[in-house]
């Protein structure tokens, strides 16, 4: 029998947690034919409700699930890790200060990053979820030296897949149709759902909407969802978010020909080298590769540029405070 594939879940507590542990155990994540084994990883305080949703994921014999571990231990819960899912963070609370919540979130992701350095498996692939998520998975990745730079991603896939249902809902196609879609730039208001290189049916996509309706409604529709859901629902995007953290890993290791994810950038389309930014990326051989020679237009620029000043920015920040 195959060696069950390690996933770490930090958070594993809270909303996404709950969301995203019982696909991962159903298959959904690596393959309906790769067995798994979670770690849960929690605050102490939150250790016991950890344990309750492990009885869940118990009470569903999922076949391909071969054991649970819970603890409060990153050094524990990293160890031996191929997957390791990012989600718990510190949220901002009302009167934080930028500084503070970037503070707050250093003494989590350095020391994840630290522990995923000395105890994860070779192949270890890393997605941060926890908000800043962007720089959160540039500070874990400061930390873990010994780690391929490559292997610490972050999620926009959530953008990715808002940017697809709205394009659809405007049009009146199925998702399916539209290809090519790109959001660029840093998960947060800043980010930029590009749909000049998106595709629909063949055609451009920004040719088949009105410059308005991209410019006034679209863009602010994607950059804002999360608070247009808070704002319905009394509570943040959960399992929308969970789907978008199985989309991004699930392409990671199996492949594909186009989708979003923030990687570390290699300078590409002139974003600075190192951070971790939003590009139009494939997937081959289990590695993200960007896209290259898209032509970007004045009005794409001013957007993406704007976005990746906000992540230089925040890295700035997190490097005077010392946390990288
Ligand atoms: P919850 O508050 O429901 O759960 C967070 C959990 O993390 C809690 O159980 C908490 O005890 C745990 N936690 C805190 N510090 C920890 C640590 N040091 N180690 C392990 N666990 C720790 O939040 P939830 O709704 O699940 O959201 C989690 C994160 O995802 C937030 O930062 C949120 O902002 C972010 N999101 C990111 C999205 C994205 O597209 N990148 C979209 C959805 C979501 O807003």
């Amino acid at each position: 029998a195959q060696t069950p594939v390690k996933v770490t879940v930090t958070g594993a507590a809270g909303q996404i947690g709950y969301a995203l542990l019982f696909r991962i155990a159903s298959g959904q994540l690596l393959g309906a034919d790769v067995p798994v084994k979670l770690s849960l990883l929690e605050i102490p305080q939150a250790v016991k409700a950890a344990e309750g949703t492990a009885m869940e994921l118990d009470d569903c014999a999922f076949p391909l699930l071969s054991g649970i571990e819970i603890t409060d231990d990153p050094n524990v819960a990293f160890d031996g890790a191929n997957v390791a899912l990012l989600v718990g963070a510190m949220p901002r609370k009302a009167g934080m200060e930028r500084g503070d919540l970037l503070e707050a979130n250093g003494g989590i992701f350095g020391p994840q990053g630290k522990a995923i350095n000395d105890h994860a498996a070779d192949d270890i692939r890393v997605l941060v979820v926890g908000n800043p998520a962007n720089t959160n998975a540039l500070i874990a990745q400061q930390h873990a030296p010994d780690v391929p730079a490559e292997r610490f991603t972050a999620m926009t896939r959530l953008d990715h897949n808002r940017a697809l249902s709205q394009l659809a809902a405007k049009l009146q196609v199925p998702v399916t149709e539209i290809k090519k879609m790109t959001i660029w730039g840093n998960h947060s208001a800043t980010q930029y759902p590009d749909l000049f290189h998106a595709e629909v049916g063949g055609k451009i996509a920004a040719e088949l909407v009105d410059e308005a309706w991209l410019r006034d409604t679209f863009i602010p529709t994607v950059a804002k969802r999360g608070a247009a859901i808070i704002d319905a629902r009394g509570a943040s995007s959960a399992a929308s978010a969970a789907n978008a953290a199985i989309d991004h890993v699930f392409d990671w290791v199996n492949g594909t020909e186009w989708t979003s994810a923030a990687i570390p950038s290699d300078g590409s389309y002139g974003v600075p080298e190192g951070i971790i930014s939003s590009f139009p990326v494939a997937s081959r051989d289990g590695k993200w590769e960007i896209i290259q020679g898209l032509e970007i237009d004045a009005f794409s620029r001013e957007r993406i540029d704007a976005s990746v000043r906000e992540l230089t920015e925040e890295r700035d920040a997190v490097r005077a405070l010392g946390l990288i």
